[in-house]
Formats: C-alpha cells, sequence, structure tokens
C-alpha cells in the first residue's frame, strides 16, 4: 500500500522520522533508496514522484507526499489513535509543543548539522571540536532540551511522540561525538535510541556499511 523512498545509507534524520512514523504505526511498506550522492533524487524516475526532489517520499498508489513532518501528520491522521500508536500527544497544546519541536529542529541549530552531520550517529565518523558557532549551538540546544524534558521522564510528554526521536538524534550529534552533554539528556537520548523502531532503521544503516 504504501512505499516510502529513503537515502541509500540510511543516513537522513527526515527519512529517519518518517520511517518511525510508518513502523509505529505498525503498517505494511515497501522501503526504497534513493542514491543521493550519485544525484537520482534529481533523475527523472524520482523528480516524478518527489516535488522536493529530496528523501523521505511517501507514495500511496497516485499519491505522493515529500517534507517529513508533513508525512508524520499524514500518517497520524490516517491512522489514528487509540488503534495504532499515536505519534503526537492528545492534547491539543502537547501537539502544538511537538510540532515546535519538530520545527525548531528543523530551522535552527544549523551548526550542529554542519559540524556533527548524522554520519556521526549512523556512519561512526567523529568530527573535530565544535567552532563557537557549533558550541553556542549545542548551548542552545542542551538549555531548550533541559526545559523541555520533564526530570526524572525519558519522553518529553506523557507517551512517546516522534518529536523525541527527532530530539533525541540531535542530542546524539553531540552524545556519540564525545561532546559534553548533560546525563540526563545522555540517558533520554539513550533510552529513545533503544525503541524498536529506531532499532530497524540502524540495523538497516548498519547492513549498508
Ligand atoms: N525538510 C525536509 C528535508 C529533507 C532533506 O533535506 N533531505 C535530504 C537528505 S537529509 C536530501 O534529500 N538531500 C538531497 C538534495 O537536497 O539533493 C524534510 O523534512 O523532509
Amino acid at each position: 500500500m504504501f512505499t516510502l523512498y529513503v537515502d541509500d545509507h540510511y543516513f537522513s534524520p527526515y527519512a529517519l522520522s518518517a520511517f518511525v512514523a510508518l513502523t509505529e504505526k505498525g503498517v505494511a511498506f515497501t522501503l526504497e533508496t534513493v542514491a543521493l550522492g550519485a544525484g537520482e533524487q534529481q533523475q527523472p524516475a524520482y523528480s516524478a514522484l518527489s516535488l522536493t526532489q529530496r528523501v523521505p517520499t511517501l507514495v500511496e498508489g497516485d499519491f505522493r507526499l515529500s517534507e517529513s513532518s508533513a508525512i508524520d501528520e499524514y500518517l497520524e491522521e490516517c491512522f489514528p489513535a487509540p488503534d495504532y500508536v499515536a505519534l503526537y500527544p492528545a492534547s491539543r497544546r502537547l501537539r502544538a509543543k511537538a510540532r515546535e519541536v519538530q520545527a525548531w529542529l528543523r530551522s535552527d541549530l544549523g551548526a550542529i548539522r554542519t559540524e556533527r552531520p548524522t554520519d556521526v550517529v549512523f556512519g561512526g565518523l567523529r568530527m573535530a571540536p565544535l567552532t563557537p558557532a557549533g558550541q553556542q549551538s549545542a548551548e542552545k540546544l542542551i538549555a531548550a532540551a533541559g526545559k523541555l524534558l520533564p526530570e526524572g521522564q525519558h519522553t518529553l510528554f506523557e507517551t512517546w511522540s516522534i518529536a523525541d526521536t527527532e530530539l533525541a538524534l540531535m542530542l546524539n550529534r553531540l552524545i556519540m561525538n564525545g561532546d559534553a552533554v548533560p546525563a540526563r539528556l545522555a540517558a533520554y537520548a539513550h533510552a529513545q535510541w533503544q525503541r524498536p523502531s529506531v532499532q530497524r532503521w540502524l540495523m538497516l544503516s548498519q547492513q549498508k556499511q
């Protein structure tokens, strides 16, 4: 019924989000990979499917959807709780807060994304110490995550949400490189990384290397 297009190295944080969303919903889907390094995303076969010529793209019959947060929201509407795992909190305000986290992680913290690419998380790469701009981004992330995460909890809200996977990934860019992150946030990111849907992605990524 569904086909999800992701990058062929399984390094894309956005593809991870859509993959986790589909996996959590427990619906059958086929995975296809796009060789980004070879420019396959710009070739006619893929650009006919993806408005943005980026991964991820979800295909359902003649319906095609790119942009990971749009995919997450679409799946949430197609497969709502309580029959399916919820990707977003039930309360309107908390749902808005989850979307706030998702939007922020996509639009800010560029220095972390540059200096700590996801190769660090999925490919074992280790990078040079953070520049002052990277350090400033790291401090901003740590301060915000510290405010968002309730004491003694391993989820941002009462139950897991897709924002947890995304925030944990951003923290893991630092943690897995050996950068200083408070123990409470490191424990949160570690717990999030044990989620079976994330582990499935990690297996795919490891098989590729
Ligand atoms: N805002 C998009 C970002 C997607 C994106 O940047 N994907 C990257 C891989 S991480 C990509 O396809 N890059 C190939 C290119 O831009 O040519 C989303 O959330 O899906």
